[in-house]
């Protein structure tokens, strides 16, 4: 059959890059079974993956990153936009044409010796008006099989593109992978991401962030929708009906853990039952009945490996027994793999995520513990293993949001859960989130940094033009959800965790849904309205008198504080933050008087 106009230009970009990236072959990647069979016994060949006990562990692989390439590098990552003004003062700017000759230079001949791969992928089920097309070219099969288990792959999606031509364009080339010459390049205006030198999973499966995420916002703002760093989850009540609720905590800040939990046994008579839709990226968009509606655009988890055991995330211990492929963590003796704060003993020995002879208590020259996985190590599995994958993952139409919680790290000042006063409340709350930043990013860890709706890595465009789509959102919900802030991660003076968390986040849940059902109580404070005591079932629950209070605590004086710092933030956007931003900050900062 002949080519029609969408699939020549398709070709036409495809033999550009080979152009310039100069692979010896060129392979399309089709879906099936049978290629992926193959490609894994290549890049197994080759040492890219390594086999895991396939009676322990069928299906799995093992993959190193080289040291200098685990975890997403905001500082290399760049919004390319002919106006500066269009990436916002939270972004790195690079202009087009800059950008596109300094990367040029660096994708020039990198896949000589090589194979390029063509992975046509949709993220969100293939064909619905909801989901995207995108097209990633890349000369590492790690990435091809991670692509497999994160998006829909194959030729279906070959068929959206010659039915309906739009695709984002994905270059990516392991090239020598030099931090010195690593760079994550967004073109929103072109459609197009270009990404060389990392072999990272958030800087190189460009389905994820760059795609849902980076260029995705820019298509949301122009199209009225928008795309979220949020959770998906469905509780099903005693009663049998299920309500959905999205959540956006920063990067390792708990959304695959809330996503996936189980019942707390204090909790367990009341039925309570939780569907997962997604653990990381939410589109929403608002329906004709006026509500709005979430779909998860991708397939699979890449998940945070350290902390995950039977206790914390039973869901994704059982997730993980097959075809996952596990990033950057400890290889034991049996073939199977070990991470810190995973089940069991800590094995008396083992491989690090160095590729290191290890055991416990090693330590480098500088006298620090030497870890066996890497803080950031992940997992890669499809949602298709996981036991609480909600019925609805398939359905065009996704789920109605009740209500959206927004939330961070911080072992002071923010309380276990309030509630905004209204949406627009509810957006001033998102925008001054602020979070401890973690492994999941180059840079100072445990560092407070303003990190509005956890989307500062990840929003495309300027974040003051984010927040008005916000506002004007709201103004077109007949039926808003309400908007909550959650922390879970309050600590005593001893930098203990005040609050359990993991399963026993449901009590907090159960409030924040019968908050919109209006059946619960709770107090008004300056800051929004907080449960009383007696608010949460606490049944079951062994916990120290008086520390719920100290939880809910609010301290005006630390909160007239953060206000200096919400300040400083909002004026870095000059006059491109909405006033009705400053507005929310001026009836705060009089609450608090
Ligand atoms: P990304 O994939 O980076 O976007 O992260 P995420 O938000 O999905 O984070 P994840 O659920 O993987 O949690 C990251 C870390 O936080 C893990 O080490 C968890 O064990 C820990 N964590 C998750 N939930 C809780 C909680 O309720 N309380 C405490 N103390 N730790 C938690
Ligand atoms: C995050 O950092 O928020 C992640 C992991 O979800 S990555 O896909 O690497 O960005
Ligand atoms: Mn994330």
């Amino acid at each position: 059959m002949q080519d029609n106009e969408n699939m020549k230009k398709l070709k036409a970009w495809i033999k550009e890059c080979a152009d310039l990236c100069q692979p010896d072959e060129i392979v399309w990647i089709d879906g099936t079974e049978e290629q992926k069979k193959r490609l894994e016994k290549e890049s197994v060949r080759s040492g890219e993956i390594m086999h895991l006990n396939k009676k322990k562990l069928p299906g799995c692989f093992l993959h190193r990153t080289v040291p200098n390439d685990v975890a997403r590098t905001e500082h290399l990552t760049f919004i390319c936009t002919k106006n500066k003004r269009d990436a916002g003062p939270t972004n790195n700017w690079m202009s087009p044409q800059e950008a596109y000759k300094k990367a040029g230079d660096i994708f020039k001949g990198s896949m000589k010796g090589r194979i390029m791969y063509v992975i046509p992928f949709s993220m969100g089920p293939v064909g619905s008006e909801f989901s995207k097309i995108g097209v990633e070219l890349t000369d590492s099969i790690y990435v091809v099989l991670n692509m497999l288990i994160m998006t829909k792959v194959g030729q279906l999606v070959l068929e959206q593109i010659e039915k309906h031509g739009e695709f984002t364009k994905c270059l990516h080339s392991k090239a020598e992978l030099d931090i010195n010459k690593r760079l994550i390049l967004h073109f929103p205006e072109d459609n197009t991401i270009w990404s060389v030198n990392s072999g990272y999973g958030g800087n190189v499966l460009l389905g994820k962030k760059c795609l849902s995420l980076r260029i995705a916002s820019n298509q949301a703002l122009k199209e009225g929708w928008l795309a979220e760093h949020m959770l998906i989850m469905g509780i099903e009540e005693p009663n049998g009906h299920v309500e959905y609720v999205a959540a956006a905590f920063p990067s390792a800040c708990g959304k695959t853990n809330l996503a996936m939990l189980i019942p707390p046994q204090g909790l367990k008579k009341k039925g309570y039952r939780i569907w997962t839709v997604g653990d990381d990226i939410a589109w929403m968009r608002i329906d004709t009945d006026g509500s709005l509606w979430a779909i998860n655009p991708e397939s699979g988890f890449f998940g945070v490996a350290p902390g995950t055991n039977s206790k914390s995330n039973p869901t994704m211990m059982k997730t993980i027994k097959k075809n996952t492929i596990f990033t950057n963590v400890l290889l034991k003796p049996d073939g199977t793999v070990w991470w810190e704060g995973c089940d069991g003993k800590v094995p008396e020995k083992g491989i690090d995520w160095q590729g290191r002879p290890w055991k416990p208590g090693l330590t480098d020259e500088n006298g620090k513990l030497i870890t066996g996985a890497n803080p950031n190590s992940r997992f890669t599995a499809p949602i298709s293993n996981c036991p609480s994958a909600s019925f609805r993952l398939q359905h065009h139409h996704g789920v109605p949001i009740s209500a959206i919680i927004f939330g961070g790290r911080r072992a002071s000042l923010a309380p276990l859960v309030y509630e905004s006063l209204n949406w627009q409340h509810g957006v001033f709350v998102g925008a001054t989130m602020a979070s401890e930043r973690t492994a999941a990013q180059v840079g100072k860890q445990g560092e407070v940094r303003r990190d509005p709706m956890a989307m500062l890595p990840f929003c495309g465009y300027n974040m003051g033009d984010y927040f008005k789509h916000w506002l004007n959102i709201g103004k077109k919900l007949t039926n808003p959800p309400r908007i909550f802030h959650v922390n879970w991660f309050r600590t005593d003076k001893k930098g203990k965790f005040l609050w359990p968390g993991y399963g026993e986040n449901l009590r907090v849940l159960e409030w924040i849904l019968d908050r919109c059902n209006r059946t619960a109580g709770a107090v008004k404070t300056p800051i929004g309205f907080v449960p009383k005591v007696n608010d949460l079932d606490m049944t079951g629950l062994d916990f120290p008198k008086g520390a719920l209070s100290k939880l809910a605590s609010i301290d005006k004086k630390e909160w007239r504080q953060e206000l200096e710092g919400i300040k400083d933030f909002f004026e870095g956007f000059g006059n491109d933050l909405p006033k009705e931003l400053w507005q929310e900050y001026e009836e705060l900062a009089k609450r608090l008087r």
